[in-house]
């Protein structure tokens, strides 16, 4: 689409790399693995055909934390292959118009990278000033009360120096001091290098954490079911100093020609969501919207929450949403409705894949892959292991994709890392490639219809007043060109008075083509063509 940039009309399919799909046996997720599934994605009958994958972090890592914790930012961790590797995937990709979005982790380390490693050794250290280190109140009592996002205080007291660093997730990932300009100039240096390597853009790690409050103030206390939600993290994340990072990113990005920044901004208020992209020019391309993740199934709830966005962003900015990611519990099994989840799973796809935005997808969504029940004992996520059986970890949602029925399912021939979900039997790849009914070929079809539609990729988008309740109803329009989406999220039947007064015909509907009553099916999800130079019609 000329003068639209290409991340704007793309549909995103991210890969956690560990759970996708392994070349070698070892019953890891590969690079090579990924290599090898190309088709399924792009370029060949029968493809997906999104548009740009996302990569979890594939840098040398301990891989304590599914490589959120990494301890070279300029080496790929050997359990995922090699640079050569990655090189191949990446030229292989561009050859078939898929672009590559790989994560950024700026906020901190492993606490095995050798810079953790130099600075904790002594206060006199060169590498001290690289993470955020301060003295308790005395003893026993850590700098303040900040708390990390995964519990228990923000500060670890390190014994060697006796003095406490920070970190915002878990201990053993000590937060880089984005205050000392090295560290800065090294982590932009790591951005721009990948760029130069060729990756189309990066998935940035809770971006706005990268700085706290210089003076360590307090956050003053709210009700919260956790200690963590009961603070007002007025002074931890969000800081206007991490604004600035997303302007400096921008302008390298921008540099490189047309490449993305998606950021993952960690905050439970959405203006801080927003603040990231600036004016739609000046900072980050995109970012996620986490209400719209949290919403329950509710046509209301999704209504109101892309209402609010639609109305709130700036013009030139442009809305991403996503349903399912590596950190939450599956939305087949999310969004609940029994016998009935992957009918629910139909209405949500059309949803995600017809709204105005960009959509990411997570592997095995297509699928209709469910939260999988992770035995304890083969728990590998530390938020799991740490709060079982109290809170649902992240397992769940990372077991091995789903290629077909068999052992391994297709994603291994040795022992998988993590147990294959039971349901792999039935719903996997290869059944769900041939079967017109499956969630695949719903995705497919709608990605389809998405890629050859303009009103889709591009159109203004505006809810459409008068509907019953239970039918999130909306229209999308591109000049002459107008898509009306009219998506069921109740198990009975509903009327919907369409005023269209011109003619229109259904695009797509789950319940086939021939469906032209104003009556929508129990979970029906319809697209229609309501062309707006046709004269007076049917409806
Ligand atoms: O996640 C940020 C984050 O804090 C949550 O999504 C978190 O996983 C959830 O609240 C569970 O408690 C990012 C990554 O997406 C996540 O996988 C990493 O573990 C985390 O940062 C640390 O890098």
């Amino acid at each position: 689409m000329p003068g639209t940039p290409w991340w704007k009309t793309a549909v995103i399919y991210q890969i956690a790399v560990s759970s996708f799909a392994d070349s070698d046996g070892d019953g890891r997720g590969d690079i090579r693995g990924v290599i090898e599934h190309l088709d399924y994605l792009r370029g060949a009958p029968g493809s997906l055909g999104v548009d740009a994958i996302w990569l979890t972090p594939v840098n040398r890592s301990p891989l304590r934390d599914f490589g959120y914790d990494v301890s070279d930012y300029r080496s790929i961790e050997p359990r995922f292959g090699t640079m050569n590797d990655f090189r191949e995937l990446v030229d292989a990709c561009h050859e078939r118009g898929l672009r590559v979005i790989t994560d950024l982790v700026l906020n901190h380390t492993s606490d095995e990278h050798p810079w953790f490693t130099a600075s904790r050794s002594s206060r006199e250290d060169p590498r001290r000033d690289w993470y955020v280190w301060r003295d308790g109140r005395g003893p026993g009592r850590p700098p303040n009360r900040w708390r990390a996002v995964a519990e228990g205080s923000a500060w670890a007291r390190d014994p060697r120096t006796g003095q406490y660093y920070y970190h915002a997730f878990l201990p053993f990932q000590p937060d880089l001091n984005w205050r000392n300009p090295a560290v800065q100039d090294e982590m932009l240096d790591v951005a721009r290098s990948w760029l130069e390597f060729g990756v189309d853009g990066f998935r940035l790690d809770l971006i706005n954490h990268l700085y706290e409050d210089e003076r360590l103030r307090d956050n003053p206390l709210k009700p919260g079911v956790r200690p963590y939600l009961a603070q007002r993290h007025l002074y931890d994340h969000s800081q206007p100093e991490s604004l600035e990072v997303a302007a400096r990113l921008r302008a390298i990005a921008d540099a490189h020609g047309e490449r993305v920044l998606l950021g993952e901004v960690f905050s439970d208020d959405w203006q801080d969501c927003l603040d990231y992209l600036g004016d739609g020019t000046d900072r980050l391309h995109l970012s996620f919207y986490l209400d719209f993740v949290r919403q329950r199934w509710s046509a209301r709830g999704f209504h109101d929450s892309v209402d609010w966005l639609e109305e709130q962003l700036p013009r030139a900015a442009w809305p991403c949403y996503y349903l399912d990611n590596h950190d939450l519990p599956r939305s087949l099994s999310r969004l609940g409705g029994g016998r009935h989840a992957l009918a629910r799973a139909k209405v949500a796809a059309a949803m995600l894949l017809t709204l105005r935005g960009t959509p990411i997808l997570y592997y095995g969504q297509e699928l209709g892959m469910p939260e999988s029940r992770v035995p304890h004992a083969a728990l590998d996520d530390p938020i799991g292991r740490k709060f079982w059986p109290l809170r649902v970890g992240r397992d769940g949602c990372r077991t091995p994709m789903q290629w077909r029925s068999g052992p391994g399912a297709g994603f291994t021939t040795g022992v998988p890392w993590l147990p294959v979900d039971p349901s792999a039997s039935t719903r996997n790849a290869a059944a769900e490639t041939g079967d017109p009914a499956s969630l695949l070929s719903w995705y497919r079809d709608l990605i389809a219809l998405r890629s050859a539609t303009p009103a889709l990729r591009i159109g203004e988008y505006r809810a459409l007043p008068g509907m019953p309740r239970d039918v999130f109803a909306f229209e999308r329009t591109d000049g002459d060109e107008r898509v009306v989406v009219l998506l069921n999220f109740s198990g009975s039947r509903r009327r919907c008075d369409l005023r269209l007064h011109r003619s229109w015909r259904t695009l797509l509907s789950t319940h086939g083509c021939d469906a032209e009553s104003a009556a929508l099916a129990p979970y029906e999800a319809r697209v229609l063509d309501a062309r707006l130079h046709e004269g007076p019609g049917t409806a």
